[in-house]
């Protein structure tokens, strides 16, 4: 069986516009999207989601971050999809994610204290169907 992981388009790549050529390179490496939204996302959500960061120094900024405006939420099938994913979007740090991955190629750090990269991809297979159960109940 196939697995699936979830994947965020942050407020930054909304933004920008920057939504459809991330779902491109999602569709082009040939992942399935089986689920897709654009949704305001709450702080309910934002804190259960990015729980194991909180009491972090970013934690806050983060969730402002993402309170900046909507997110394409989306869950993503494919064999191995967690990993590749994951090394599509590239490095955390925008400035050193290598290029040819989304982060690399169109993000940039911008002075601010929480790294605006675009993307969020789960981690583990716990964490896709937690995450998931977050965002498409
Ligand atoms: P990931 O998104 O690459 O999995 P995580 O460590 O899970 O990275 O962190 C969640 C998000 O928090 C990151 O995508 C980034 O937006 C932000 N972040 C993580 N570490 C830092 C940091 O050291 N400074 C500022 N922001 C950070
Ligand atoms: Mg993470």
């Amino acid at each position: 069986m196939s697995q699936r992981t979830l994947v965020l388009v942050k407020p930054d790549g909304v933004q920008r516009g920057l939504t459809g050529q991330i779902l491109a390179r999602i569709e082009a490496k040939g992942y399935t999207l089986s689920q897709l939204k654009l949704v305001n996302a709450s702080r309910e959500v934002l804190e259960q989601h990015y729980a194991e960061h909180q009491g972090k120094p970013f934690f806050e900024p983060l969730v402002q971050f993402m309170l900046s405006g909507p997110v394409v939420a989306a869950v993503v099938e494919g064999d191995r999809v967690i990993e590749g994913f994951r090394i599509l979007a590239g490095a955390t740090e925008p400035t050193t994610a290598a290029p040819g991955t989304i982060r690399g190629d169109l993000g940039r750090d911008w002075g601010e204290k929480v790294q605006k990269n675009l993307v969020h991809g789960s981690d583990s297979p716990e964490s896709a169907e937690r995450e998931i159960g977050i965002w498409f109940g």
